[in-house]
């Protein structure tokens, strides 16, 4: 296939129509009609305080976009030559030379036309015009009620355009349109490869031996369906195979081989758990002794799937690699950008970079979103994080009427076909939390939006996968316990969605009384950092309940949320910036409490995947790194709380206890009980120390356990009764070495942090190279190291010192106007 991108010489306007006489500005392509318009500086950031009001009104009209291009000669003798779009963004009529190629309807689709006839030599005419999406779903919702959550416009299920750009609980509605992908000609000569399809086979050879976790002797035998469209039919047509091992040494398979057996195969792994080799396969299309066509991609070996069995905590759910059921650790994945044309591979690879930093094995890619670019997944197949991938339904009823079927039938292909392939995808989901609304009545309106929920989730989606993708585990809903309304969100089988902590104003410690078997969804909302915060707002507009900052909370009055979470833990910020500190601090706590709790029960419980890892745009969200990239503390928490070696500490104290202030008789249990999580393939054996302290640090009481630990599991340490601690002045510390050497640590209060006496810590820091030590005179928690731009990663920041020193490295960022806080700059 010879191939020609169209992304030169583009220009757009409101379309002819609507403004004949405005004028066409020059064009991005790839872009948007946001994109282009803040380029030629004829709209304000919509980021800017409330500019997202105008930026949405922009979106009433329609947009017209045009390109003159001449076709390369030897493309324009090609047998066929196709106009391919990877990304029209979404109601869009596509024109060439006056001709009207077709209209397409669905942004998460390839569109391709045959331009044959149509195309010349010499300049050619392409114009695309956008239809504006507010109008649409205003009046398809007018014809038809679908609803959906109220976060968004009215009417948006009814278009196949990313639900969240038409705003979400952390997203403006900021709707866009334009080609957002890739657009070509491509000049097919006899044929073309429409597709081709891998089954690995994986059998042990030493299946019978005793020791069923050796897949040293495995062997892998992939089966190739290629799916051939012939122009010419009377050709011989045959293909070629060419497997690149993970040390570059092709072999090359001739004749049209539909099996190839991979000899010393190597396997890939989820990260922590082993390596993440990738082998190309490359497959060459001949028609005679002419090379037509080519289709690549890389591979991963590897068995993966979705272990559901039956057990005394009723049904287990873990993703299986290769014949062992992992944790899951890691974060919902949410667009990067609002202006999608702006996610490039360059910030995407820093994010994931950034999840494998923090110790994910798992990222969720939620259904509200879009189906991300193939670097995407290219990137999480080198990190080895397993990708949870959701069908882009979220949230809300569909009508399935034979043009939305035949039209979502065509984007499950699309990107099933596009994406399979991939080592990292764990499993396909066919959408975000519809089963359970549905279930319990929410947004719907007829008894067949019912039916046709059971039609989509559970016999279109399972029906196309059966053809595209049956090697892939597929999951109907998150929610689910396997479908058919069938108590979506019970904690005892499947996934869960926990939501009584912030949603349902909960304490933190209500995560202890659940024993999830695999949490996709839990949060807990901060706002972003202060130099965040000034990026969309003026001086005035910092107050946390003022116009601006509401309007960058999207989840209704959550501000007053995060503050009457403050009430219950830290003393009153005195300061805007000090409060979105402890805003973080709040966060990450509740977070912590949840998955260190939830590690502690691995066997029942075996996967949290905390909402949310990124922002849409600059707002006060669930989010743990923000729009900007800055980490929030709940980042750094995150790589301590996932970190495969782990120690943490179940203590009872107020908190748990459930006691207050002023309760009579004012006793209740002070315990500690420690526990050690190995989510690696290797036994340790290990030490644990902890210490009672009083607020200045001082060594009160020291112990010592030696603990081995197997592979892949949690070991509690005996519970300690600490009757008589003071719990407004002391704490334990614990530590956990492997061998000589430092994994893990923490340290618990009895008290709330409001009412413990922390001493001021008196830190100060000094700067050697790439490093940053820290000292403090006093226990000090969630210390703080800030540049003077707020963009500085460290190797570790939020953490808790036991007095002394501690030292990191800086990873990025300059350090330079460093500032330092802990909890006792919360007053
Ligand atoms: C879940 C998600 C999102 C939402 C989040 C926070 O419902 O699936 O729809 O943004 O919780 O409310």
């Amino acid at each position: 296939m010879n191939v020609q991108k169209l992304h030169n010489n583009w220009k757009m306007k409101k379309s002819m129509a609507s403004a004949p006489e405005t004028e066409f500005l020059p064009a991005k392509v790839p872009g948007s009609v946001y994109n282009d318009l803040i380029l030629n500086n004829k709209m304000d950031d919509p980021f800017w305080r409330d500019n997202e009001n105008a930026a949405l009104a922009l979106m009433e009209e329609d947009y017209e976009y045009r390109c003159a291009f001449t076709p390369k000669k030897d493309l324009l003798e090609s047998d066929a030559v196709l106009l391919r779009c990877e990304g029209l963004d979404t109601l869009a009529d596509v024109y060439l030379n006056g001709t009207l190629l077709g209209s397409a309807n669905n942004m998460h689709r390839t569109w391709k036309f045959d331009v044959t006839g149509t195309i010349t030599g010499g300049e050619n005419n392409l114009c695309i015009i956008f239809h504006s999406p507010n109008r649409f779903v205003r009046e398809a919702y007018a014809k038809v009620r679908t609803d959906g959550t109220q976060d968004a416009l009215e009417g948006f299920p009814q278009l196949r355009k990313a639900h969240c750009m038409f705003g979400w609980d952390w997203g403006p509605r900021l709707p866009d349109a334009g080609i957002w992908r890739n657009i070509m000609l491509a000049g097919v000569n006899a044929a073309l490869i429409e597709d081709v399809y891998i089954i690995q086979r994986h059998t042990s050879q030493a299946a019978e031996a005793a020791d069923a976790h050796s897949f040293r002797d495995r062997a892998v035998s992939l089966d190739f369906r290629v799916n051939v469209s012939k122009i010419k039919k009377d050709c011989d047509f045959s293909w070629e195979i060419n497997i690149t091992s993970p040390e570059g040494k092709t072999e090359t398979y001739r004749g049209s081989p539909t099996t190839v057996c991979i000899e010393n195969p190597r396997l890939w792994w989820p990260r922590g758990f082993g390596g993440q080799p990738l082998y190309t396969v490359r497959v060459t299309l001949y028609a005679g002794s002419a090379a037509v066509d080519t289709w690549e991609r890389r591979i991963g070996l590897r068995t993966m799937t979705i272990r559901r069995e039956k057990d005394k905590w009723g049904e287990s759910f873990a993703h299986e690699v290769n014949g062992i059921s992992i944790f899951a650790m890691g974060a919902n994945y949410i667009p990067e950008d609002n202006i999608f044309s702006r996610i490039t591979k360059e910030r995407t690879r820093r994010l994931l970079e950034q999840c494998a930093t923090a110790n994910f094995n798992v990222i969720r890619v939620w259904g509200g979103g879009y189906y991300p670019d193939d670097f995407f997944y290219d990137i999480c197949d080198e990190l080895g994080l397993v990708v949870w991938q959701d069908f882009m339904f979220a949230c809300a009823v569909y009508d399935l009427s034979d043009d939305f079927d035949a039209n979502i039938r065509a984007e499950i292909t699309d990107n099933v076909r596009r994406l399979r392939h991939h080592a990292s995808l764990g499993l396909w989901c066919g959408n975000n939390e519809m089963e359970m609304f549905v279930d319990k009545g929410y947004w719907v309106s007829s008894a067949k939006q019912k039916a046709d929920y059971i039609k989509m989730y559970e016999y279109i989606f399972p029906q196309i996968l059966a053809k595209e993708d049956p090697g892939t585990f597929y999951w109907p809903a998150s929610p689910s316990s396997g479908g058919s309304f069938d108590e979506p969100n019970d904690p005892a089988r499947g996934d869960v969605h926990y939501w009584d902590v912030w949603h349902g104003n909960k304490p933190f410690s209500e995560y202890r009384k659940f024993f999830f078997r695999y949490v996709s969804e839990f949060g807990f909302q901060s706002f972003p950092a202060l130099k965040t915060v000034e990026a969309f707002t003026v001086s005035e507009d910092r107050n946390i309940f003022s116009r601006v900052m509401e309007k960058h909370q999207r989840n209704n009055a959550a501000n007053g949320k995060i503050m009457n979470y403050m009430s219950q833990t830290f003393l009153y910020p005195a300061s805007f910036d000090i409060l979105l500190y402890a805003s973080q601090l709040l966060q990450a706590e509740a977070i912590k409490y949840g998955v260190e709790h939830f590690r502690r029960h691995r066997g029942p419980c075996m996967g949290t995947i905390y909402w949310q890892l990124n922002d849409i745009w600059p707002v006060a969200s669930w989010a743990s790194i923000d729009y900007f990239g800055r980490w929030k503390a709940l980042h750094y928490y995150a790589k301590r709380f996932f970190a495969p070696l782990a120690v943490s500490c179940h203590e009872e104290g107020i908190l748990t206890c459930n006691t207050n202030i002023n309760a009579q008789p004012g006793s209740f249990e002070k315990s500690i009980r420690l526990s050690v999580v190995n989510e690696t393939q290797a036994a340790k054996k290990c030490t644990v120390k902890w210490m009672l302290r009083d607020n200045a640090a001082k060594i009160l009481r020291a112990e010592e356990v030696r603990i081995g630990v197997e592979p892949l599991s949690s070991s509690w340490l005996e519970k300690v009764e600490l009757p008589d601690v003071i719990v407004e002045n002391q704490y334990v510390s614990f530590h956990l070495y492997d061998g000589n050497e430092l994994i893990s640590e923490g340290a618990v209060i009895f008290s709330l942090p409001k009412w413990f006496a922390y001493l001021d810590p008196k830190l100060r820091c000094s700067v050697k190279g790439d490093t940053i030590t820290v000292a403090a005179s006093a226990y000090a928690k969630s210390v703080e190291i800030l540049n003077e731009h707020e963009d500085m990663i460290l190797s570790d920041n939020y953490f808790d010192m036991n007095a002394g020193e501690k030292t990191v490295k800086i990873i990025s960022g300059k350090p330079e106007g460093l500032r330092l806080r802990s909890v006792f700059d919360i007053r």
